[in-house]
């Protein structure tokens, strides 16, 4: 791999978005496709992100800055992207379930899936089924990821897979991912999820695996 595209890994790494964002350009001016400069630069760098973190060698104030500037590299690379049509990993629709106002977790999820290549559509906190339902309805994604840290807002995952049941076989077009402090795998296969993650890295995992 070149070494502009390692030292940009390493740089986004350590959350020096400026740098980052610099290094994109320079690697494009220098010829390099966008895709080599995602998957080798930023997706490599936010890979390593997520294995640290995973281990504990990392911890969030850091991953939300790499994740920050693994932002300022994707604003450089995404018009370009979508251009010469780059194929994303997958589309993701993500969001805090009804009832719910954390965001943090989530965000810090949705983060990783964009680092990792997921073309990811928040749809916030507090989300309805019916929102969900409207959102797999317009966007088609492969994924619908649900995060909750309220033990009374868990409820709100079962209520969006029936509304997704419900929705003339939307169900069977998505895999469901549940995720948050209270939720549990048990829980996951209870209400009939596909998957369950524990963390931010996890749940990149598990979409990659999910969509083979
Ligand atoms: Co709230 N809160 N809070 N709170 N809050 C908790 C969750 C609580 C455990 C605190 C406590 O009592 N010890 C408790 C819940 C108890 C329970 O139900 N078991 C609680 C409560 C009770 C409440 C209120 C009801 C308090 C009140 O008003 N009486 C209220 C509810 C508001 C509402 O939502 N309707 C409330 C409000 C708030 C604030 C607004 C003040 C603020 C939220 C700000 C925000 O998010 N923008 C807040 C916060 C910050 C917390 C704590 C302190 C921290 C949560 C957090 O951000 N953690 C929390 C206590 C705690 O956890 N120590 C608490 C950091 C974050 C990175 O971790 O969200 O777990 P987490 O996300 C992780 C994983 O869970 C996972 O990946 C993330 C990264 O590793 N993950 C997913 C999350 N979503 C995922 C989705 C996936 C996969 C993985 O796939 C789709």
């Amino acid at each position: 791999m070149p070494d502009l595209l390692q030292e940009m890994a390493q740089k986004l790494y350590q959350g020096d978005k400026e740098t980052v964002a610099g290094m994109v350009q320079q690697a494009l001016d220098q010829g390099m496709s966008p895709k080599e400069i995602l998957s080798g630069g930023l997706v490599a760098g936010m890979d390593q992100v997520g294995r640290d973190f995973r281990a504990d060698e990392l911890f969030i104030p850091e991953v939300l800055v790499a994740a920050q500037a693994m932002h300022a590299g994707m604003n450089v690379l995404r018009p370009l992207l979508a251009e010469t049509g780059v194929e994303m990993m997958g589309k993701y629709v993500i969001g805090t379930v009804k009832g719910d106002l954390h965001d943090i977790g989530k965000n810090l999820v949705k983060m990783m899936l964009e680092g990792a290549g997921f073309e990811v559509t928040d749809l916030g906190t507090d989300v309805a089924p019916e929102t969900f339902v409207e959102a797999v309805r317009e966007h088609k994604p492969h994924l619908v990821g649900m995060s909750a840290l309220l033990t009374t807002t868990m409820p709100g995952m079962k209520e969006t897979i029936e509304a997704l049941e419900e929705a003339g076989g939307l169900r069977s077009t998505v895999k469901v991912i549940v995720g948050g402090a209270p939720v549990t795998a048990a829980f996951a296969e209870e209400i009939g999820a596909d998957a369950y993650a524990s963390d931010a890295a996890s749940a990149v995992e598990v979409a990659r695996h999910l969509l083979g």
